[in-house]
């Protein structure tokens, strides 16, 4: 197919609830929107790359000057028939995981089109819901904590995520492991401590997590590793895995014993595809991690999540636990079982709001032959 017209939008949108991380609070989410045009078809991709280099070095702005210097231009008239097409386009280039995986999302949506079938199916999927948690972020004392994690179990979620970062950590846990004996819960440090917090890390292994994630800096395995063998919990990596080769040194080394899954973090579905098949063959257990999506990036993830091998609850929650207004229908619930369901329309399965999408744009930019 020849790929005909790129549009490529920055938008922001509203966050119901301000969430905060170790590395800040955000009270609006940036990403950009792409959409890929050819032979009268149309994809839909999301780049989570945000307003600050906080979670990624990447953010809006690179990412939009990567996208429309390079990735556009290398695709832009050019015959895409499988995604090892993009893959090869873009070869020559290093890094900026999250703005090549935006653009292989709208070329995965088109391409599932094409055929007739759902992303789901045409990854491998094999459920049809998928079980999922909610991701809490840090909030103003253990009592607000405790408060919120029982609106969202109020709700339906089944495992809870809390953000904790240096001195926002044991009194935390501690206070929901009081309030909520047999939750199943698990915390994310989002890169804030080193091998010296220790101590932290061992107070918490009494806690019964499911596991910790991304305790150590975004671009070690090697402490991580150290860590691991100081405590019973499994580590988890977020961060640190940015490729199927990443993740194999990662289990070679023991620096985890669990990985995230993130598609743009890995730069796209197909990386993420590799590394959940590495993870799945030696046994060890994925989930789907989110970025705030949209509903186009949410049903991205919905899909990813439907492989065999994504054994622990995502962090793929309802809609409304994110946005009052989404750009894409319909909206994502939660069944009474903590599950969402897998789209089964063609492609990623979710129609865009025209209106909805204009609202929330700050830029926009047309890219044709
Ligand atoms: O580290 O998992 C993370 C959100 C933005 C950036 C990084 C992370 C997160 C979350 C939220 O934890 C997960 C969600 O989308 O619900
Ligand atoms: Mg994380």
């Amino acid at each position: 197919m020849k790929i005909e017209v790129i549009e490529l939008r920055h938008v922001r949108m509203r966050l119901c609830a301000p969430f905060e991380t170790s590395f800040g609070v955000e009270l609006d989410r940036d990403c950009l929107i792409l959409r890929v045009d050819s032979e009268g078809m149309t994809g839909w991709g999301e780049c989570a790359a945000g307003s600050t280099p906080g979670y990624s070095y990447e953010t809006t702005e690179t990412a939009w000057h990567v996208l429309s210097e390079f990735f556009i231009p290398a695709v832009l008239g050019r015959q895409v028939e499988e995604i090892e097409d993009y893959r090869c386009r873009l070869g020559a280039y290093k890094g900026h995981n999250l703005a090549r995986a935006g653009l292989e999302m709208a070329l995965w949506d088109l391409l599932a089109k094409v055929q007739g079938k759902s992303l789901a199916a045409i990854l491998g999927g094999v459920v049809e819901r998928v079980p999922v948690g909610v991701s809490i972020g840090i909030q103003q004392d253990p009592d607000v904590l405790v408060d919120v994690v029982s609106q969202y179990i109020e709700a339906g979620y089944r495992r809870v995520k809390i953000k904790i970062k240096p001195g926002r950590d044991v009194v935390e846990v501690e206070a929901v492991r009081k309030s909520f004996p047999d939750l199943p819960l698990q915390v994310d440090a989002n890169s804030a401590y080193t091998l010296e917090d220790v101590a932290v890390f061992k107070s918490l292994d009494d806690q019964q997590l499911l596991l910790i994630e991304q305790p150590l800096a975004e671009d070690d395995l090697i402490d991580h590793s150290q860590l691991q063998a100081h405590l019973q919990t499994p580590i988890c990596l977020d961060e640190s895995i940015i490729s199927a080769r990443h993740a194999r040194q990662a289990l070679e080394i023991d620096a985890c014993r669990v990985v995230n899954i993130k598609s743009g973090r890995v730069g796209g579905l197909l990386e993420g595809l590799a590394v959940h098949d590495l993870c799945y063959k030696a046994g060890v257990p994925v989930w789907c991690g989110g970025m705030l999506e949209t509903g186009i990036g949410r049903a991205a993830n919905l899909a990813l999540a439907s492989l065999p091998g994504f054994t622990l609850p995502g962090d793929i929650s309802a809609s409304d636990r994110y946005y009052a207004e989404d750009i894409a229908e319909p909206r994502f619930t939660l069944n009474a079982d903590s599950t969402i369901d897998v789209p089964t329309g063609a492609g990623l399965g979710v129609e865009v709001v025209s209106d909805a999408l204009e609202r929330v744009t700050l830029r926009r930019e047309v890219y044709k032959l």
